[in-house]
């Protein structure tokens, strides 16, 4: 029986195919996708970070083990569709300039389209105005920004400015998201919601898409 502790060690040892192998057995064998994912990987991407910190882990290795955790992520995909969503919508999504740490912002996109909406993911290191260019062209319900470092957390208030400045506020409900965000920020900067994990992400384009129907 496969335990949660040996697919952690497996990303850590950055062995993609133990791990992919690993994951395998543990949806056979009844774990929660949820779990692996919470547990597993991203409980291991977190002593990643620990380490790269501390001097004790390098770029190239973290790296490798970020690609072993896009792999599983991968096999964990079909299992992690959220249930159905109310009604359907359009969502633009990116990570803000500057950053280039994508990994739970395409956690959240996947998290959106298992949920039935419309995903349009502008990656990573997005300046401003391409993202109030992406709200004018593609006019989605919610624009979703991404970012993972203190240092870029004030380009969202930027995006923010830059899709005020285009005129085009009123069409568009902004949330924002990533490890050093919080609510307060949010709120400080005028985004419209906070969401923490990519679930928090579901429930709010849940919430603004009953908004608009009501
Ligand atoms: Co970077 N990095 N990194 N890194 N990296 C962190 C973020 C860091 C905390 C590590 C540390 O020192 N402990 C630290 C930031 C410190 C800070 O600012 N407070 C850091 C640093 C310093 C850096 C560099 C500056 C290092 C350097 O060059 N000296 C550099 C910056 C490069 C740049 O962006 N310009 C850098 C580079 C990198 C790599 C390229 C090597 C790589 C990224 C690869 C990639 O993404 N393709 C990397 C990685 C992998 C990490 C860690 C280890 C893991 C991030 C991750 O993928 N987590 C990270 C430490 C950590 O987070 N534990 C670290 C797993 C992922 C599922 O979680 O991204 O938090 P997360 O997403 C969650 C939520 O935050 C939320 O939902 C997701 C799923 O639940 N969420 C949203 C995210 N976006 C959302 C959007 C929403 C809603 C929710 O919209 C509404």
């Amino acid at each position: 029986m496969v335990k949660i502790t040996d697919i952690h060690n497996a990303l850590m040892a950055i062995d993609s195919h133990r791990l992919q192998t690993l994951i395998q057995s543990a949806i056979a064998g009844g774990i929660p996708a949820r779990e692996i994912l919470k547990q597993g990987l991203i409980a291991a991407m977190d002593v990643v970070g620990e380490r790269m910190e501390n001097g004790e882990m390098f770029i190239p290795e973290v790296l490798m083990c970020a690609k072993a955790m896009e792999s599983g992520i991968n096999i964990l995909k079909p299992y992690l569709t959220a249930e159905e969503a109310d009604s359907k919508g359009r969502i633009v999504i990116g990570t803000v300039k500057g950053d280039l740490h994508d990994i739970g912002k395409n956690l959240v996109a996947m998290m959106l389209k298992g949920g039935g909406y419309e995903v349009i993911n502008l990656g990573v290191d997005v300046t401003p105005e391409t993202f109030a260019d992406a709200v004018r062209t593609h006019n989605p319900h919610v624009l979703a920004l991404s970012a993972l470092l203190t240092t870029t957390m004030p380009m969202m208030r930027e995006t923010i400015a830059a899709v005020e400045n285009s005129g085009l506020r009123d069409r568009v409900a902004i949330i924002v998201g990533g490890a050093p965000v919080n609510r307060a920020f949010a709120e400080q900067i005028g985004a419209d919601g906070y969401a923490a994990d990519a679930g928090g992400a579901l429930k709010l384009l849940k919430q603004r898409m009953k908004q608009i129907a009501a």
